[in-house]
């Protein structure tokens, strides 16, 4: 018996790769996250842009909190199975009139994870095909599709990105979501989005969730433990950061990032190139 997921969603999730509208958070706990965020960025607005970008959950308390949500981790257990492990929570804010966008891309593409880990959206702010919310081709989490790396896409500059090659457009289907609404969709699902044309910010934060007896293609990930008992070592455990953006959780996340295989800012590595994170000591916040 499913805890929140109906029978119907949990088919359609395995025919079609995503379930979406599935309301489980307050609108009143999403307005106090909204001012979390305007506060942080208001006080510390370069860093915003780097910490809220990937791992968010190893630097700031409440979003490790929000990480372990229970009745989205009731949702994500009935697609996952009991242990569950948070591997990323990222911030993805369009500010009103922005071109920023994300290309057609599976998550999974460059590594991948079996089972497949599943990626919560969870709409902060409502999230509409105006604002750029999510597109999502329906079906397309089957297999690893053909993709080719992009460096500096327009959408996502200093970046190296898989680009998912040869979709239909007519094939998207463009997903609507109140604040407090998730998406919960497949780390192969093709999705994107496109740029904000309305005059109001969309917030999302996404999640990936990862079964603890998952496998990596390569390397080894690692990740929170937000439900249940790892049984199996096959992601190492992260810690759960204490207050907000401290210096000690800055050093502990670029750590962390620096163990992966492939560099999750920047895609592959070419021989003799060295990884700089924008979290570097110019940027270090005091204690
Ligand atoms: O925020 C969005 O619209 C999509 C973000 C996304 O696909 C990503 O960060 O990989």
């Amino acid at each position: 018996m499913p805890k929140r997921l109906t029978e119907s969603q949990l088919d359609q999730f395995n025919e079609l790769g995503f379930v979406s509208g599935v309301g489980l958070v307050e609108p009143s706990e999403c307005s106090n996250i909204r001012e979390r965020i305007e506060a942080f960025e208001a006080k510390r607005p370069e860093d915003a842009v780097w910490a809220f970008d990937i791992k968010a959950n190893l630097l700031f308390d409440w979003v490790y909190q929000l990480g372990a949500h229970e009745a989205t981790l009731d949702a994500v257990e009935d697609l996952l199975g009991p242990n569950i492990f948070n591997t990323n929570t990222v911030f993805r804010i369009k500010e009103p009139g922005s071109g920023t966008n994300y290309g057609w891309h599976q998550d999974a593409a460059r590594i991948e994870v079996a089972p497949c880990f599943v990626i919560a959206y969870l709409a902060i702010t409502a999230s509409t095909p105006e604002n750029g919310g999510l597109r999502v081709v329906p079906g397309s989490h089957r297999s690893t599709l053909p993709f080719k790396i992009i460096v500096n896409d327009d959408g996502q500059t200093q970046r190296k990105v898989a680009r998912t090659l040869q979709v239909e457009e007519s094939d998207a289907l463009d997903l609507t979501l109140e604040p407090g609404e998730v998406t919960f969709f497949s780390g192969l699902l093709v999705h994107g989005s496109r740029a904000n044309r309305s005059r109001q910010r969309r917030i999302a934060i996404l999640t990936d969730y990862t079964a603890a007896h998952a496998r990596q293609s390569k390397g080894q990930g690692s990740g929170q433990l937000v439900r249940g008992v790892d049984a199996w070592g096959h992601i190492a455990p992260e810690p759960v950061p204490v207050g907000s953006c401290t210096a000690a959780s800055v050093v502990l996340r670029r750590d962390v990032l620096n163990t992966y295989p492939e560099n999750p800012l920047m895609g592959s590595l070419a021989p003799g190139e060295t990884v700089r994170f924008p979290d570097e000591p110019a940027f270090m916040p005091q204690t």
